[in-house]
């Protein structure tokens, strides 16, 4: 079985982050280990919540995991709140980067234009920086607009979004996808683009007229999953778009949905089943 690592905040309820990655992951049938930023009452859409930064824990934990000779088949980050865990995730990706870690990173940080809370500018270029190092990063159209200084764009087209992914790759990853892509208003998907092979590929599925937080965790979490499970780049990243249509479906579904995030839980089957194939 696959070990991988997951680098991101605990957001305690808020289908989001480390209780969206660690159940799909998990479901994927890979083992998922774990590497908290940040306790948070809830994640930052919420009016109010308490912050506990772990930041300072990171070393200890990489190096009592160097020293028990703990490695892992992949590292997969999420959101990441200060300049310091950028630096201290690049050097944990330096030291425990082996010839077939995969390195994927979901630059979380902006969405529909405009950043999360508590993030400039400054950051989204250390975070561009940091992308340097991934075998796939996973922005979407305004986390990439932001890492390229690009003004985000609503109208776009496919020559565009494919300058875009060539600018990403230029930063240094092996690989870009632009998520939440749609040229149509009823198909939504994602392009992506091999550097190394120099080679495209998009896939669209149904757009419903609905917009849930915690998607792009959902997505990404599934894609790891998938490419762990032996899938490749393209097919991993098609059964993310499923699953995530999935959970978005199961969620319109349930009157008494939260207005938080996704019933990703009750779209494990499909996931689950997919994989079994
Ligand atoms: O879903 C991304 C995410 C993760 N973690 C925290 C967040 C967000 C998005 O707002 O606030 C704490």
């Amino acid at each position: 079985m696959k070990r991988i690592v997951t680098i991101q905040d605990v957001s305690c309820v808020g289908k989001c982050s480390l209780t969206v990655a660690l159940p799909i992951i998990s479901a994927a049938g890979v083992e998922a280990g774990i590497l908290p930023t940040a306790v948070l009452s809830t994640h930052t859409a919420f009016d109010k919540f308490t912050f506990c930064d772990l930041t300072d824990e990171i070393t200890p934990i990489a190096d009592t995991w160097k020293e028990l000779e703990i490695d892992f088949d992949a590292i997969y980050t999420g959101y990441l709140g200060s300049f310091e865990q950028l630096s201290l995730v690049s050097s944990f990706m330096d030291d425990f980067k082996k010839d077939d870690t995969a390195i994927f990173i979901d630059p979380v940080m902006a969405d529909n234009g405009v950043l999360y809370k508590g993030f400039t500018q400054e950051f989204a270029d250390s975070m561009a920086e940091l992308c340097s190092k991934a075998d796939l990063i996973l922005p979407n159209l305004t986390e990439a607009s932001f890492m390229l200084h690009l003004p985000y764009r609503e109208d776009y087209d496919e020559a565009y979004i494919k300058e875009v992914l060539v600018k990403l790759t230029d930063l240094g990853a092996k690989c870009a996808a632009i998520t939440g892509v749609s040229f149509s208003d009823d198909k939504i998907g994602f392009y992506l683009y091999d550097a190394i092979t120099k080679e495209f590929f998009s896939y669209f599925n149904e757009k419903l007229p609905v917009a849930y937080h915690g998607t792009g965790d959902v997505f990404a979490s599934s894609a790891l999953g998938a490419y762990m499970r032996g899938l490749s780049m393209a097919d991993s990243l098609i059964l993310a778009v499923d699953y995530t249509l999935e959970s978005i479906k199961k969620t319109m579904e349930d009157p008494n949905r939260r207005f938080y995030g996704v019933n990703f839980e009750e779209a494990l089957p499909l996931l689950i089943e997919r994989l079994a194939k």
